[in-house]
């Protein structure tokens, strides 16, 4: 089997309809974007720009915000709390650095979120008095350009092409589940998607 337009918009047709999302800083976007978008139950995901007051932040001009991944995922087959340990397992919560636009912060949008987080925090073994990872609520999360979101596999002519192919513009890259899982593969994240697990033998990867 090889990955055809077919593949890309019967995938995306399967999608559950009632998604969560979670939002994380973990450094450059780039690296949890594939990360989480391996795993099973994110259905979606996106780069962007969140934790400051700046109303329009660019990757130029980014003022106070943070670059952050949002995850939106199927609450039946993935939890928040889940999402919460992938998180802590992807950066060190006793570092924080300096600069704004790396950040580690984990964001809450709901007050359920807030408590998951209290409550996963409770139970863990970290020493709550040498966290530097920043806790907050989302305010606002603003959509990175077209040219960070699925970085890794907009490098790879022979996915893109079949985007073009399946006639996905930018936007519709950003929103489809199979290019999330596509981009995790392709940065060398372990993906167990059936039509991921079946291609590509025949094509090259590079
Ligand atoms: N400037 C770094 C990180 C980019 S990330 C989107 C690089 O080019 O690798 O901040």
């Amino acid at each position: 089997m090889m990955l055809t337009p077919t593949v890309v918009t019967e995938f995306d047709s399967q999608a559950p309809e009632a998604t969560k999302t979670a939002t994380f800083g973990l450094g450059c976007f780039w690296g949890p974007d594939a990360a989480f978008g391996a795993i099973d139950g994110v259905v979606r995901t996106r780069v962007g720009y969140a934790g400051g007051t700046k109303s329009d932040p660019s990757y130029e001009v980014l003022g106070d915000h943070t670059e952050v991944v949002q995850v939106e995922y199927d609450p039946e087959e993935l939890s928040f709390s889940e999402l919460l340990e992938r998180a802590f397992s992807e950066h060190d919560p006793y570092q924080q650095p300096s600069k704004r636009q790396y950040q580690n912060i984990v964001f809450t949008e709901t007050a359920t979120q807030h408590d998951q987080l209290q409550t996963f925090l409770n139970d863990s073994d970290l020493d709550s008095n040498r966290i530097t990872t920043r806790f907050e609520s989302l305010d606002r999360f603003h959509l990175a350009e077209a040219y960070h979101q699925k970085f890794n596999l907009r490098g790879k002519r022979w996915i893109t092409d079949v985007f073009a192919e399946a006639e996905y513009d930018d936007a519709a890259i950003r929103e489809s589940p199979a290019a999330a899982k596509l981009n995790a593969h392709v940065a060398g994240n372990d993906v167990s998607v059936p039509f991921i697990e079946q291609s590509f033998d025949p094509r090259p990867r590079h």
